[in-house]
């Protein structure tokens, strides 16, 4: 009689138990949808964390979507993970939707952050004073082009940054163009730097571009959040963003806000990931230099931290 109890209590536990693991791999055959952007160490981090996602044995698509994009779609839980939310182009939107509760802050990485105006070391000395960002203003004719002459061109990319708003707020004599893509904005630098050129683009830290050429961010009226809020503040009283993007800026991972309950330790293992500056400037490196694609990076890439993806995943998880 007793062990027939027993027995019967084991078959019941262990279908309850059964039927748990079979809920919970019946949610892991849905895709976890990882949002890639258009510049290349997201890309790279993104099949990163897609592979030790599939590791796990969860499966994973990309989603190619802009930033601005991105937001709804994380929100309504079409897309669910972004590896690389940056301070100084993001930061509005991803406070945004995290307050309208949709997105979820999935926590910071180690690397502190820069996004700027950046011109090659070489560029100095074609515009004394640099890189005081009044140096710059006093010499925008230098950086004329047929784009945008007698104006300086100043290149940016499709981040969300309105820096035409930062031109008007500090009278500076420059006209915006903005480019595609990350492979755009390197093109043009590398045009620029084969002659020499004055050139003024938007850049980041950590970025391979750092790793490869001597160069420096353009030093603009320090950040503050009033900055881009209140006209009354800064050297200009009539308008907003008179100020440069933060400097040691906050990188963060997002995710959708249902992630945690549908894919746990996968939302889990993504909470753990903390990139350093290093590793996101290596991922860029092994694709813009190397000539790698963004898969075959993340591979090598991989293959170069064998130690960290294991103590990604979380506890219980393995
Ligand atoms: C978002 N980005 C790193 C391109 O500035």
């Amino acid at each position: 009689m007793y062990v027939f109890k027993r027995a019967t209590l084991c078959l019941l536990v262990s279908c309850v138990l059964c039927h748990f693991a079979y809920a919970s791999e019946l949610k892991s055959k849905e895709p976890i949808n990882i949002v890639t952007n258009n510049w290349t160490s997201q890309i790279v981090l993104s099949h990163v964390v897609g592979s030790v996602f599939e590791s796990m044995g969860y499966q994973v698509a990309y989603l190619s979507i802009s930033t601005s994009d991105q937001w709804g779609a994380l929100s309504n839980g079409f897309a669910h993970v972004q590896v690389e939310v940056w301070e100084g182009t993001m930061a509005d939107m991803f406070k945004r939707m995290v307050e309208e509760g949709g997105m979820v802050d999935m926590g910071d990485h180690f690397a502190k952050t820069r996004e700027e105006w950046w011109y090659p070391e070489y560029v100095e000395s074609l515009c004394p004073g640099l890189p005081d960002w009044e140096a710059l203003k006093a010499c925008a004719g230098v950086f004329s082009t047929p784009y945008s002459a007698p104006l300086g061109t100043y290149y940016s990319g499709p981040w969300e940054k309105p820096d035409a708003a930062r031109v008007r707020a500090l009278g500076m004599d420059f006209r915006v163009k903005v480019l595609a893509d990350g492979d755009a904005l390197w093109e043009v630098l590398g045009e620029a730097m084969a002659q020499q050129k004055p050139i003024v683009l938007f850049n980041w830290t950590p970025n391979w571009v750092e790793l490869k050429y001597p160069g420096k961010f353009v030093e603009f009226p320090a950040y503050a959040p009033e900055c881009e809020t209140d006209p009354e503040w800064g050297i200009n009283p009539e308008f907003t963003y008179d100020c440069g993007n933060p400097k040691g800026g906050w990188l963060k991972k997002a995710a959708w806000s249902g992630m945690a309950e549908t894919w746990p330790c996968a939302a889990r293992t993504l909470q753990k990931i903390r990139f350093t500056n290093k590793q996101i400037a290596d991922a860029s490196l092994l694709v813009d230099i190397n000539g790698m694609s963004p898969e075959e990076a993340a591979v090598v890439w991989l293959q170069q931290h064998p130690e960290i993806s294991q103590t990604w995943i979380a506890e219980g998880c393995r």
